[in-house]
Parts: structure tokens; sequence; C-alpha cells
């Protein structure tokens, strides 16, 4: 067994300690987050097979990683969340007892570092120091954790020396559950294989954090959707703030005014894209604080201040392009890690509808070669010679839908830098939120972009929110529309009808809740009878930010509907409406119309989402008031006055 190393604080001591125990790793390293550890643990990779070393010259201290068939995507099915009462996780999560879940879980720690070495890599969720931010010690055996931690963390000693003698944080425990027996050879990328021994475990009341048997993404690099989602939104109920799902931007106007705009959009469903966009609207200039996630902190003067604990992006490789997200792309030049995507003959990377012609051979993201299709040199199949139909109907593609690079956030071109750090006027808190967004991908029913009458009904909007699942989880409904509420379906810390209730109390304590951002919901993703996108999207959604802008200031009159208030057609800039995409109006039109038949089915399926929320409440003999654990009455209230408008 190795040696528990010293640690100046007492709690991280005794974490390490303690699985330093029950894994018995061969080696322990305390992770010191700097550039030279960083190459050393990538080169080790190299020489073990695990990473393949990118084009130096093209894209320096880039490496590929190609994960097991088994391990692509989160695994909501094997997400769990541990409060001591099964009401507490509310009717969207899975939920065993803490205790029978520690016991089951010690079963497959047990040895599971055996022939492997523990990397304890302590990190900070926002800038070291910023009053928002929160601390984590991660222990995994996983080389891969440690070095993309590395880029969507603060690492290292830094950390250490902050929690001092006594500091808190979150203790996280992630293997990927395969120890290797004595000269056993490891593989490419080490798991549990079968989906049910995997767990990505949450304990809420302790604040822990347990997985186990993946080494995906949001599985396993644990500050993430684990710590800054569904432990912190507990943290954020239990103190009076807020953590979300949102990529947060900084947009100047021609005028040189400042807004910050947050967005919730569900996995896959375009916040990298918004948060790095092009203005297509010439004067207007975006920045980009997050991607991913924002904790806000209500302010004395009742705004809301928002950061981005995260350092990196773990963006959605395919699609993103020079056309659709130069930001992105430049963002990867160089300190990357790709997962899952293709690899070119001169050492670099492909993906699909990367706007690049492929190569005529490359290797595709299950380690076979691919080939350049026959008829579309955007395309590649497994086999030399097929054609883009024959591609399409085998369903290949050569990079995995849920590929992704892992790029420091200090690359990306337009980065806010001081919005990036938290401050605001020089201080360290937060920017102040202007507009807060919703969205998903909806073919059908839901317009451009709507707004809400009150903070209720942006609450009630989030709320109803719903959207095709993505690629991002690893899913039999990939395509379907599901509720996904504020787009933290897979991502709530406890029970979602409290959840709901907290964003309302945002109003009830804030300072000065006419300084509450507005709040808006939009949809980028309408399809034409012939499955055609009736809105270009990308850098033409700056038109709908101006819009937004300008009901901000007062500047636009709005068209006053059941659902919420649209823009008047005139009112969305289509300036500089030129290009490969480009807005069709009459396309516009229809997208800023109120489908009444398609509400009143809309309006039908949220009222059953709250039922079934409340149902679970209902049969829960803990629960013993009738409105504890329901969807708040103010939300069902609002449900009934669309219902009522809409039947007029
Ligand atoms: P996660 O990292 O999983 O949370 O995803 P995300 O919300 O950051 O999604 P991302 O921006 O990576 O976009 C995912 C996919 O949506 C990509 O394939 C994009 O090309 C596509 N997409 C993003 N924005 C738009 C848009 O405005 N219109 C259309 N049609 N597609 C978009
Ligand atoms: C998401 O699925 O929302 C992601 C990717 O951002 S992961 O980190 O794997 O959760
Ligand atoms: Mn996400």
């Amino acid at each position: 067994m190795a040696k528990t190393p010293k640690f100046a604080n007492d709690k991280v001591f005794a974490w390490v300690d303690k699985w330093n125990k029950v894994c018995t790793p061969d080696k322990i390293v305390v992770v010191k987050g700097t550039k030279a550890e960083h190459t050393a643990i990538c080169e080790m990779m190299v020489k073990k097979g695990q990473f393949i070393k990118l084009n130096q010259t093209k894209r320096p201290g880039c490496y590929l990683a190609r994960s097991h068939e088994s391990d692509v995507a989160r695994v909501e099915g094997r997400t769990f969340i541990c409060s001591k009462k099964e009401i507490d996780a509310g009717p969207t999560n899975h939920w065993m007892d803490p205790e029978v879940m520690k016991k089951l879980m010690l079963k497959s720690y047990k040895g599971c570092m055996k022939g492997r070495t523990m990397y304890v890599i302590p990190y900070a969720m926002g800038p070291i120091g910023n009053p928002i931010t929160q601390y984590g010690i991660e222990i995994t055996d996983s080389p891969y954790v440690v070095v993309n931690m590395n880029i969507m963390t603060r690492t290292g000693d830094a950390v250490l020396k902050h929690l001092g003698k006594d500091g808190d944080f979150i203790p996280c425990i992630h293997s990927v559950g395969a120890p290797l027996k004595k000269g056993q050879k490891d593989v490419a990328w080490p798991c549990a294989k079968k989906i049910d021994d995997k767990f990505i475990t949450q304990f809420p009341e302790d604040r822990q954090i347990w997985s186990f048997g993946s080494g995906y993404g949001g599985n396993a690099l644990l500050g993430k959707k684990c710590f800054a989602l569904r432990i912190a939104s507990k943290l954020a109920k239990d103190q009076g703030w807020m953590a979300e799902h949102m990529l947060i931007l900084t947009l100047t106007s021609p005028q040189k005014k400042q807004y910050h705009v947050t967005a919730a959009f569900p996995s896959a469903c375009g916040k990298t894209n918004l948060a790095m966009m092009l203005p297509k609207l010439p004067g207007w200039k975006l920045q980009t604080i997050g991607d991913d996630i924002a904790w806000l902190k209500p302010g004395d003067d009742g705004r809301l201040y928002a950061i981005n604990p995260e350092n990196g992006f773990f963006g959605v490789a395919p699609g993103t392009s020079m056309d659709s997200n130069p930001n992105a792309l430049k963002s990867c030049k160089k300190g990357t890690i790709f997962t899952n995507v293709v690899l070119t003959p001169d050492g670099d990377i492909w993906w699909e509808d990367m706007g690049v012609k492929a190569p005529k051979e490359g290797i595709d993201w299950k380690g076979n070669p691919c080939y350049v299709c026959a008829d579309d040199p955007y395309r590649m199949g497994p086999k030399p010679g097929m054609t883009k139909a024959e591609i399409k109907a085998s369903g290949y593609v050569a990079a995995h839908k849920n590929s992704r690079f892992t790029a420091p956030a200090e690359n990306c071109p337009v980065l806010d830098k001081s919005g990036f750090n938290g401050l605001w006027n020089k201080k360290p808190t937060g920017v102040p939120i202007d507009a807060i967004l919703f969205g998903g991908r909806r073919p059908s029913t839901i317009p451009l972009v709507n707004e809400a009458k009150s903070w209720t009904h942006g609450v009630f909007m989030g709320s109803a929110a719903g959207s095709e699942v993505t690629a991002a989880v690893i899913s039999d409904q990939i395509g379907q529309v599901r509720r996904d509420p504020m787009a933290m379906l897979p991502f709530f810390g406890y029970n979602v009808a409290d959840y709901f209730q907290h964003w309302l109390e945002m109003e009830r304590t804030s300072a000065d809740a006419t300084k509450l951002p507005k709040i808006y919901f939009v949809n980028w993703f309408r399809k034409g009878d012939d499955g055609r996108f009736m809105w270009p999207g990308f850098g033409d959604n700056s038109r709908v930010l101006k819009w937004i802008c300008q009901r901000i200031e007062g500047q636009v009159k709005a068209n006053v509907t059941p659902i919420g208030n649209l823009p008047l057609e005139k009112d969305i800039d289509l300036s500089n409406n030129v290009g490969k995409f480009k807005v069709v109006p009459a396309d516009l039109k229809a997208i800023l119309k109120v489908d009444k038949e398609g509400w009143k089915k809309e309006i039908a399926t949220v009222g059953a989402s709250y039922d079934e929320y409340d149902a679970k409440a209902s049969k829960d003999t803990t629960v013993r008031s009738k409105t504890a654990k329901r969807v708040p009455k103010a939300l069902r209230q609002i449900l009934a006055d669309v219902s009522a408008a809409l039947a007029k």
C-alpha cells in the first residue's frame, strides 16, 4: 500500500487516507497544477497508448483520446441523488438510501486502484479567493481526468494554500473501476464496461461526490455537473443563491452600452455556440464569460451577479466550424484535449460539419480507418468510395456525436477577462445580469423569442422548458422531446418543486425586485415541413439579442399575446442579412406567430409534467402538508391563466 502524503489541512489528509486504505493504489501523487507536470502526465499517457500526440506545429500541446464504446457520454440512468429522504431527491432523480449506497459502492471501490496511481486534485470552482468560489478535492485513478481537470478548473498548490489548515472543500472520489493485476497491461481507456457497474452519486447532505466506473466528461470531471450543478444547487438553495446550467456573455451595443446575459439551454442545444458567437449585426460586440455553468448571487442592489465557476470549455466537437463558431475553433488551437474525434494522416483532427474537407483517409473515433465520401468531400465513411446516401443510411459517423474538445478558457479570442475573473467595477463579485434566456430544441410550436410578463411568468417559462434529447447523454430517446425544466433535469441536486420555489423566492427576497433580470424563452431550432431550419441561428442570433436589449431599454413595443410578449416583425433587425444562411422573411413571420393549437397541447403537456412531479409527494408518507414538495401555486396559476387566455 502507498503511504498517505502529509497535508497541512487535516480534513484533506483524512479524505485521502480513507480512500488510500479502501482503494489500495500503488502510488499517490498530489497534483501541483504546474505546466511541466501537466505535460509530463500527457507524455506518460502517450507512452502508454492512452493519448495520441497531435501534430505539434499545427496544434501545440494538443492530444487525442479515444474512449471505450460504453463510455461516451453522461449516464443519467446511473446518476443518483442520495439524500436521507427520498422525497428530498424529488421526482426527477434516481435515489437510494445514502447508507445503502455507500455500502454498495464501497464494495466496488475495494482495491479498485490496484496497479494504478491515485491522484489527488485540489481544485477551485471560480477564481481563487473570490467570495462566490468553492473548493474541491477530487481523488482519481485516471490521468485523463487529471489533465482535463487542469484545463476545466483551477488546480494545484494554490488551492491547498488557500484552504489553509482548516478550509472547507467538497470531497470527491472517482475511480475508473478497472484495477490491474500484477504485470497486467493497461488498456487505452480503462472503465467498468457494463453500464450497471457505473455510479455517479451525489450525497447532498454530506456534500460528497462518489463516482465509479466511467472516465468520460460530466461522469468523471467531478467539478462540473456533480459539484458545480448538483451539489452547488443544494448549497445555493440553503444559502440563497443559484447554481444554473447557463452560459454567461457580455454584449456591447454600437452605443457602447454593456449588457450581461445568461442562457440555460439543455445539453448540446447551443450554449457554447451562443457564448462565443460572432454577431452578424454590424457594430455589436459579444464576449464570453462562461459556456456551461453560472453561479448567481443576489447583490445588495437587488441585481443578480454571476460568475463562471469553470476555467475551460468541454465543448461538443461536431458542428463546430469557422462558419458556426470560429471562436471555439480558435480556442482549440493549443493546449487542448480532443476526445473521440477523427485523427488525420498529418496528425490533426477532423469531425463532421467542421467546414473542412475530410482527409482521403483517417482513423475514426473507434480507432478504425475511415475514408472520404465519394460524392461529398465533407463526409467520411467506414469503407472507401461510399456515397453520401450510403453513409447516411448506415448511420455511421467518423467522430462520435458527443465527441468533445477540452480547451482552456484563456485561449478564447473573445474572452471577457474581467468578467471571467469575476470582477465588476474592479470588485470580486461577478457581473450583474440584465437578461436570462431559457431555450431548447423545438422543431415546432415554440416561437423564436418570447418575453416573460413578470419574474413569476419567467420562472413558469423555465419550468415548462422542453427539448429534444441529444447525444450528450446515453439514451434510447435521442430526438424525442422531453420536459427539461431550466435545462436542469439531469442536474437538480434536490426536489424539483423546491427548486421552482427557490426561483420564486429570489424575487421575494431581492433587495429590489425591479432590478432582477428580464426573462426570455428562445428557440433557434424551428423546422419547416421539409425539415430545414427556419432560422439561420449562430451569428444571426445577435438579431434576437438586440431586440432583448431594446426591450430592456424600453425602446420597442411588443406584441402582447397569451403566451408572452413577442417581437413585432419590423423590430427584428435584418441588416447584413447576407451569406450562406440568411433570414427568410416568410419564415421569420411564421416563427413570430402564436400557434394556438400547438400551444394548447404544449400547456397540457406542461400540466401533465407538474402532475407527475406532484404525484411523488402525494404518495410519500413523510410529506404531511398538502403543499410541500409540490409545484408552487404561483406556477399553477400562470398555467391556468395561459390556458384560459388560449381558450378565448
Ligand atoms: P453542452 O456542452 O452539452 O452543455 O452543450 P451546449 O449547450 O454548449 O451546445 P453547443 O453550443 O455545443 O451546440 C450543440 C449543437 O447545436 C452543435 O452541433 C451546434 O452546431 C448546434 N447549434 C448551436 N447553436 C445553434 C443554432 O443557433 N442553430 C442551429 N441550427 N444549431 C445550433
Ligand atoms: C452536458 O452534457 O451538459 C455537458 C457535457 O456539458 S458533460 O460535462 O459530459 O456533462
Ligand atoms: Mn452542459
